[in-house]
């Protein structure tokens, strides 16, 4: 599998030689995998180079204090050192002084047992992942509209549906594979492609109409194309009425606006609105895909309701095409939600504030009761607020980069300076985040382990160990049962990871996202199932509330009245302009991987702001003119990219170069920190931000080099010429 995007591509290695230089001779995609069929992107094709690299993590390094070097040392003196200084902590202040921060990018077995071990053993929790980041609000979003988390489409639904809204997504650079069917349906069958997103991107490039929505102003959209669907009188009132709860309330809600308003706030014409609300209207099959611009603001969980609206009024959800749809970003983030990765969530879509809940998993795991925690745990950029106030002493970081990725990193480099013991695992060594690390533990990557995971369509998926990690490393699950067995705690006995898997999908019998009918020996045999997979004969299921029959008491949804709300930080004359952040098609976030491969480099060298060119000429700028960006928070250089892709007023940082590409110039230097009520994702797509023309650049500080390793010679034999992973 893939190890990059929530598409979850299925890839065969070729002649894949990790005793020489570690190179692939080809990667292909898997003709018959359901995500794919064949396909895959130039990221997936150069993940080649990024297996055997020089920092490459190949032995436990610790040290005490940031001011000395990592020392390297075995296993055994690395877990000892991590347990005796973490149970100190852990043992004097309390379970709220330690926290995980995980990721959606770690397996289900892996975070299944960080939950056991942090919420369920420790009591702690403070055990969250940058699906905080990411997908939170789509988690809420899906709770209250439609009782439970999870998307209750799949890809097949693109061949069938005729219109598809596709909403603060850039699915052509970030989801490319699923991008190609919407593309194909788009010429074979004359399917109706919308784009919402205040950029033009290579999505809006390639759609029938694009709706240049102003940052921030989606529900505004949302609500004025329902209210022009009540106005067309194509409710699909039979729907509404025996299906859902709230729309009366809902229809009088948009009946009271002002729809001239609304289009004015959303910066969409008129004209616009009615055609998008006929499509819809006429529609047979209506599909909505979203993604960060929608989930990464502080209504975030509103903007998914306002979605999830527009196809309770329509009553396009449960049936082939229709639905709402939310891209999942990190191969394993669904996996992550399933298995308790967010704070306030145990296994089985349980959550810690349910007594009932806390008892089942409670009793499963063999634990006294009242040892996990009734409270939700700090999330993630709380987890840090926390660490800059002191509370927080201790932290495990695993599978994210958050010194590049959290908003307003000033503050994280403070917090990190107020740490009394950060435990990282990676595979790459040194990252941003390793930088500030008192332990760094290596971790087998995706090729290196049998692992887990469920993408975007809720397929859960097995990869087999295709070759023997480097040197030391191990894969996270096993990191934190050694551990967990180091400190003496009872549970953590586990030999494989089929093991573990089985004890978390026996703790999903009976829950929405079941998947006990889907054994490790079943996964390893049809390699991948949709769930609910509730019994060892059941095939798994493609598409959610065909019946009808929502997740809520009265198996209703619920039509939630949402209202526009301003994004927390607006432009003023100091700060002018709005600063959108996101992705490049050639990169992975923090660039741990695709920053060495000289392909992808080449394609995307380096950090820029892109500035629309009536901003350009008012601050008389040519192409690459180095421009000083400046928000509340800090200042950054980068050089001008003028384009027409963003609208005058607001200009756009790819977020994906840190501190080790270009010292103190990341985009997330600028963002803020500001989280939603409810979900708590930060909004990572709107800050205000003035720009200046540097006339005399300051000399750019070189890249920060750390003391690497050798890497030791691999173990292990080469595998056979073609692996499937
Ligand atoms: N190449 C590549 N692919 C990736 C990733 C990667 O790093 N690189 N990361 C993966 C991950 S973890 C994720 S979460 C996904 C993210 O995938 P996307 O969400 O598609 O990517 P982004 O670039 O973050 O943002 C999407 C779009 O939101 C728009 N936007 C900004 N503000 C608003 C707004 O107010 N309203 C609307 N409607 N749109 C707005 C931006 O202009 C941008 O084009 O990508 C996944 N795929
Ligand atoms: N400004 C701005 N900031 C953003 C976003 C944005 O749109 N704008 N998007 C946000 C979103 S949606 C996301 S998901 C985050 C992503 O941000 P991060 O999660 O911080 O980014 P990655 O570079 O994917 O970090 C993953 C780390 O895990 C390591 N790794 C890889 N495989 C393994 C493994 O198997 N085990 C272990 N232990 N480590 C491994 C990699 O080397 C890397 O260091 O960024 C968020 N930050
Ligand atoms: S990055 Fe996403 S689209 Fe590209 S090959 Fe990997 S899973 Fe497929
Ligand atoms: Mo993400």
């Amino acid at each position: 599998m893939c190890p990059y995007c929530g598409v979850g591509c299925r890839l065969k290695l070729e002649g894949v030689n990790l005793q020489g230089n570690g190179s692939v001779a080809r990667i292909k995609g898997v003709e018959t995998a359901p995500a794919n069929f064949g396909k895959m992107c130039a990221k997936g094709a150069q993940l080649g180079p990024t297996i055997n690299t020089p920092d490459r993590m190949t032995w436990p390094l610790i040290r005490n204090t940031l001011n000395e070097e990592l020392k390297p040392v075995n296993w055994d003196a690395a877990l000892a050192h991590a347990a005796a200084r973490f149970s100190d902590i852990y043992y004097q202040h309390g379970p709220d002084s330690v926290a995980f921060y995980g990721s959606g990018q770690l397996d289900t077995e892996s975070v299944y047992i960080a939950t056991k071990l942090f919420k369920g053993t420790l009591g702690c929790n403070n055990t969250d992942s940058n699906s905080r980041l990411c997908m939170a609000a789509a988690v809420a979003g899906y709770k209250t509209s439609l009782g439970q988390d999870g998307p209750p489409t799949c890809y097949d639904d693109i061949n069938h549906a005729d219109v598809m809204l596709i909403i603060g997504s850039n699915m052509d650079e970030a989801h490319p594979v699923t991008f190609e069917r919407v593309k194909a349906a788009r010429k074979s069958r004359k399917a109706f492609v919308i784009v919402a997103d205040p950029r033009r991107t290579s999505t809006a490039e390639n759609s029938d109409l694009h709706l240049a929505v102003s940052p921030g102003g989606d529900i505004a959209l949302l609500n004025a194309i329902a209210r022009k669907i009540v106005d067309l009188g194509a409710v699909d009132t039979a729907f509404a009425e025996n299906h859902t709860n709230g729309y009366r309330e809902f229809r009088e809600f948009l009946l009271a606006q002002d729809l001239a308003e609304l289009c004015q706030v959303a910066g969409v014409p008129l004209a616009m609105v009615e055609d998008v609300a006929r499509r819809i209207a006429g529609a047979k099959g209506f599909l909505s895909f979203y993604c960060m611009g929608l989930n990464q603001s502080t209504v975030g969980m509103w903007k998914n309701n306002a979605v999830i609206n527009l196809h309770l009024l329509t009553g396009q959800i449960g049936r082939a095409g229709a639905g709402p749809f939310s891209l999942t970003g990190q191969p394993n983030a669904m996996g992550g939600r399933e298995a308790g990765m967010l704070s306030n969530s145990l296994p089985g879509y349980r959550t810690v504030d349910n007594p009932d809940h806390r008892a089942e998993v409670e009793s499963y795991w063999g634990r006294v009761p009242g040892t996990i925690s009734p409270t939700p745990g700090l999330t993630a950029v709380e987890l840090f607020r926390a660490m800059e106030k002191g509370s927080l002493k201790a932290i495990w970081i695993a599978a994210t980069n958050p010194a590049v990725s959290l908003p307003d990193l000033h503050h994280i480099r403070r917090a990190f300076g107020r740490a009394e013991l950060v435990i990282v695992s990676d595979a790459y060594h040194p990252t941003e985040t390793t930088r500030f690390a008192h332990v760094v533990l290596p971790a087998a990557q995706w090729g290196e382990k049998d692992w887990t995971s469920t993408n975007s369509e809720r397929m859960v998926s097995h990869s087999p160990k295709l070759w023997n990690a480097p040197g030391q490393s191990l894969p996270d699950w096993e990191i934190m049962c050694r551990f967990a067995n180091r400190m003496r705690l009872p549970g953590f006995q586990f030999q494989t990871s089929a093991e573990v898997w089985n004890e978390f999908a026996g703790l999903t019998r009976g829950r929405p996202n079941d998947v006990s009918g889907a054994t490790a020996e079943r996964l390893r045999e049809v390699t991948s199932m949709q769930w609910p997979i509730p019994t060892a004969d059941h095939p798994g299921t493609p598409r959610l509330y065909t019946d009808l029959k929502f997740h809520t008491p009265d198996g209703r949804a619920k039509f939630l009245c949402r209202d526009h709300k301003e994004p927390r930080e607006q432009p003023d004359h100091e700060f002018p302009f709005v600063l959108t952040t996101g992705r490049l098609y050639s990169h992975w976030h923090t660039l741990t991987r695709t920053g060495k491969v000289d392909k992808l480099m080449a394609r995307e060298p380096s950090a820029y702001v892109e500035i629309n060119p009536a901003d350009a000429e008012k601050l008389d700028l040519t192409q690459g003119d180095m421009m000083q960006i400046s928000s509340r928070r800090g200042t950054i250089q980068l050089p001008a990219r003028i384009g027409n892709a963003v609208p005058p007023g607001t200009v756009f940082i790819p977020f994906h170069w840190g501190d080790i590409y270009n010292e103190g110039n990341a985009a997330n230097y600028l963002t803020i920190s500001a989280i939603g009520r409810v979900a708590k994702q930060p909004e990572l797509k709107f800050c205000a931000v003035s720009l200046e023309k540097v006339l005399v650049p300051s000399a750019r500080r070189p890249v920060v080099t750390l003391p690497l390793m050798e890497a030791p010679p691999i173990r292990g034999k080469s595998p056979a010429a073609t692996k499937v992973v």
